[in-house]
């Protein structure tokens, strides 16, 4: 089947740089993802935007060249909940993929084996609503206690805005709990501003809350500012980043986002990408912590 992409859809970018910063080895891009290709695995008929293709194996030749070891592949949206291709990346990488799956209240314990045999660990709750259509809370909880035999935990993506209305039902869940891009705040206030606060206060309450400090370019409101010696792209979302490495160095992962949906200015450069990692995990202990140790523990616990 062939695909229109959303008009004025973004590719992603064909011949990144090689990063300067060399990442620790054993290093995770925690946050990719795949889309189809649209010929082999469709795109969901209820999506919300059409992307170009992303496939596993471009996927894994990126991995390659930026120096990562390993992917963690969360489900996109445009696939809803038709996982055959982050399960196909997944089982086709061996061990070097793990999945982050969407699912419905009433997918059944033989699927989420198979799930699971492929390489998912987890499944991801969307509240973003240019996104997708709203999955009521009782059954998200039903999908919590489906996937708690397997020892998953769950993903949530949600902007900065939401948190208060959100803050009951995430503290209900009883897993462990992944943001996405740090709750997406917005980095035109103050790094104390009362909504940054909060989720700072979200994080300290709830032991279980992990952070991505990921997507500076989704993020950012500059735009991608000139290159100048060890400034970082994407300045104004540097403190929100460092703030939550520092904060909680044990609870964080990152990754590239690659093939970056929806970004409607500019494609970033996955090698510039990289070399923002330094400016926001600044000692080779909070680097090693980001990139190896919290993802391992999280998606490999048997290696660690
Ligand atoms: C991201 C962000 C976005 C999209 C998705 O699954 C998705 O479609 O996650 C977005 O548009 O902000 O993490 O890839």
């Amino acid at each position: 089947m062939s695909f229109d992409k959303t008009p004025g859809w973004l590719d992603w970018y064909s011949n990144p740089s090689k990063p300067t910063f060399k990442l620790p080895a054993g290093s995770v891009d925690a946050h990719c993802h795949v889309f189809g290709p649209g010929d082999t695995f469709p795109f969901a008929p209820q999506r919300k935007y059409t992307p170009c293709d992303a496939s596993m194996d471009q996927l894994f030749a990126l991995r390659d060249h930026l120096g990562f070891d390993r992917n963690v592949i969360v489900q996109a949206t445009c696939h809803g909940a038709d996982n055959s291709a982050l399960a196909d990346a997944c089982r086709s990488a061996g061990d070097k993929a793990r999945g982050v799956a969407t699912v419905k209240a009433d997918v059944s314990h033989d699927e989420l084996k198979l799930l699971h045999d492929a390489g998912i660990r987890g499944v991801r709750f969307n509240f973003v609503k240019r996104l997708v259509d709203i999955t009521p809370e009782d059954e998200l909880l039903a999908i919590c206690e489906k996937i708690a035999p397997f020892g998953w935990h769950v993903v949530i993506y949600f902007e900065a805005p939401d948190l208060p209305e959100l803050w009951d039902f995430f503290s209900s869940i009883p897993t462990q709990l992944v943001v996405d891009h740090m709750g997406r705040p917005d980095v035109t206030k103050p790094i104390d501003s009362a909504e940054f606060e909060l989720f700072l206060r979200f994080m300290h309450e709830h032991p279980n809350v992990w952070s991505k400090v990921s997507c500076p370019e989704r993020l950012t409101t500059n735009g991608l500012p000139a290159l100048n010696g060890e400034q970082a792209a994407y300045q104004d979302v540097v403190p929100f980043a460092r703030k939550v490495v520092e904060t909680f160095p044990d609870r964080v992962l990152w990754g590239t986002d690659w093939p970056h949906p929806n970004l409607k200015d500019h494609m970033p450069d996955d090698g510039l990408l990289v070399d923002f990692i330094p400016h926001i995990a600044t000692t080779a202990d909070l680097q090693k912590r980001l990139l190896v140790d919290n993802p391992m523990r999280l998606y490999w616990p048997e290696e660690t």
